[in-house]
């Protein structure tokens, strides 16, 4: 049986995700392929409310509280996306676990125990990496006002996106070089993507793999 592709596309702050994701939806629609577009953090969720307010610095939270509140947000939505997907919907997601284990790895916890709340979660059958230099995706503008907008952290995010992609934990990673102008991103996230137009046989996998 034939289902829905999930496809996760991951970057820096600023490195033109949303853009490229809404882009990525409008082309397949044109196409006629049914898919849904979801956006990690999802803030509309009490959760979502929660990850808000801390990234806006109106709220404290402690580290390990936060990156568990980022994955439980993942986990709401796990059902739906996989019935979405089964449905045969392709699924884009901007932002998933990848983002939830190099952010907080990158303030100093340790790897395994940021992975391992992600566990078991639905696995993206291709995750596209929008590689950006930190000082290029700041000079795009609106940089600063959450947490984590800082080209010290950014830069660490960078380089374990990098080291997330070559471990193979992340299963199929392509890096898309984001510094280009948009249309030649979006030709190349289109590329990345066709193989999997008429959506995937077999189950979907899980994290991690
Ligand atoms: N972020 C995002 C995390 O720290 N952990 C996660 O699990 C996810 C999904 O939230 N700087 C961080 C990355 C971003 C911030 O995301 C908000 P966005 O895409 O800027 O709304
Ligand atoms: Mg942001």
């Amino acid at each position: 049986m034939t289902r829905g592709a999930f496809i996760v596309i991951e970057g820096l702050d600023r490195s033109g995700k949303s853009t490229q994701a809404a882009a990525l939806l409008a082309r397949l629609h044109a196409e006629g392929i049914p898919a849904a577009l979801h956006k990690f953090p999802d803030r509309t969720t009490p959760i979502g409310q929660m990850i808000d307010a801390y990234l806006r610095s109106e709220a404290e939270l402690d580290d390990r509280a936060v990156h568990l509140l980022f994955s439980a947000n993942r986990w709401e939505l796990a059902a739906q996306l996989n019935a979405t997907l089964a449905a045969g919907t392709t699924v884009l997601c901007d932002r998933y676990a990848f983002s939830g284990a190099v952010f907080s790895t990158s303030k100093g916890l340790p790897a395994a125990w940021c992975r391992a709340p992600d566990a078991g979660l639905p696995a993206p059958d291709l995750t596209l990496f929008l590689d950006i230099a930190p000082e290029h995706a700041r000079a795009r503008g609106g940089y600063g006002a959450e947490r984590y907008e800082n080209e010290a952290m950014q830069a660490r995010v960078r380089e374990l996106f990098a080291r997330m992609g070559e471990s193979g934990d992340a299963g199929m990673w392509v890096t898309v070089d984001a510094g280009q102008a948009q249309d030649a991103v979006a030709r190349d996230v289109w590329t990345a993507f066709e193989p999997f137009a008429r959506g995937v046989e077999g189950k979907v996998g899980q994290l991690w793999p």
